[in-house]
């Protein structure tokens, strides 16, 4: 049993208080998209090292572009919307009396659909490409190939996901260590807290600033143990839940 979100009103930050959330692959699971780590998950069916690094790109691009295909096929069918997790946060940015910054490690466009304005994709997002050759970026909401033309530079071959590899830098990481050095509380939710650097955040946090800290997840992440406060079951249970006693504090 989801254990109920009680949040004590020490935790709560006082009005203008900054918010940072990070959520992972476990946000969107009830929405119909795979995680990466879970039992059964994507990391289960296929070699992160043959489809999710640059050297693997350059090996067999191919192979990259349909695994890609894929999971973007999958992510426009009718059935992937966002969820009341993904609704919840777009509540919290509208009606929360300070600043709440939402950073997704998700390359899937839910919480965009769902409304948020906020966001960092600090991992980038699959339905649009990048060109190696010129680094010019466009939305790529379908299938794509080696044999793609990329419009910046006229040139074919150089297209790929604009997503976040290993061994890549990670997106925008100069304005979320800002905000997370002036966050009031920050908040994990659906990320096992296995990837660099979003995994370290919550260790910056503590080290950085006074702020409260709490984990939304399955189960314990990697990091668990660093967080003020935890709440553990399905997305959707606990982030409306969680959402509303913050909320609560101020209507
Ligand atoms: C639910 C749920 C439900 C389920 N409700 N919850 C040692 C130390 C530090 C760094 C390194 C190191 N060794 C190597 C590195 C670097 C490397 C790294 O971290 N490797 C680790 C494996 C150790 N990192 C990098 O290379 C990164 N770049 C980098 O470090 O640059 C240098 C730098 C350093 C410092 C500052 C700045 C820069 C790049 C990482 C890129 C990650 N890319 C991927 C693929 C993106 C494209 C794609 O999607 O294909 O990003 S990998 C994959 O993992 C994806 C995810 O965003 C990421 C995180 O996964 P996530 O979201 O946590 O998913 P899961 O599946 O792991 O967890 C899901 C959770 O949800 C689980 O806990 C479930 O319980 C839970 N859950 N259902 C709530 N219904």
């Amino acid at each position: 049993m989801p254990q109920s979100p009680t949040v004590s009103l020490a935790a709560i930050p006082p009005a203008g208080g900054r918010i940072v959330i990070l959520t992972g692959a476990g946000i969107s699971k009830e929405s119909g998209l795979e995680t990466f780590r879970d039992p059964g998950g994507i990391w289960s069916k296929v070699r992160l090292e043959d489809v999710a690094t640059p050297e693997a790109f350059a090996r067999d691009p191919a192979r990259c572009h349909a695994f890609y295909n894929m999971r973007r096929a999958r992510h426009r069918s009718m059935d992937v919307q966002p969820n009341a997790a993904h609704h919840a946060l777009v509540r919290l940015e509208k009606e929360w009396p300070g600043d709440v910054l939402l950073v997704t490690q998700n390359v899937d466009s839910l919480h965009d659909r769902a409304g948020s304005k906020n966001l960092i994709h600090m991992h980038g997002i699959y339905t649009q490409a990048r060109c190696n050759d010129c680094g010019h970026a466009l939305d790529w909401p379908g299938d794509m190939s080696v044999e793609d033309i990329c419009s910046g530079c006229s040139r074919a071959g150089g297209l790929r996901p604009n997503v976040v590899w290993f061994g890549e830098m990670p997106m925008q990481m100069e304005r979320i260590y800002e905000a997370l050095r002036s966050c009031d509380l920050f908040i994990s939710i659906g990320t096992s807290g296995n990837v660099y650097p979003a995994a370290g955040f919550v260790a910056a946090v503590r080290k950085m600033t006074d702020a409260h800290t709490a984990e939304l997840n399955l189960e314990p992440s990697q990091g668990a143990t660093l967080f003020a406060e935890a709440h553990y079951g399905p997305a959707t249970q606990t982030v409306p839940a969680y959402v509303d006693t913050l909320l609560a504090a101020y209507q």
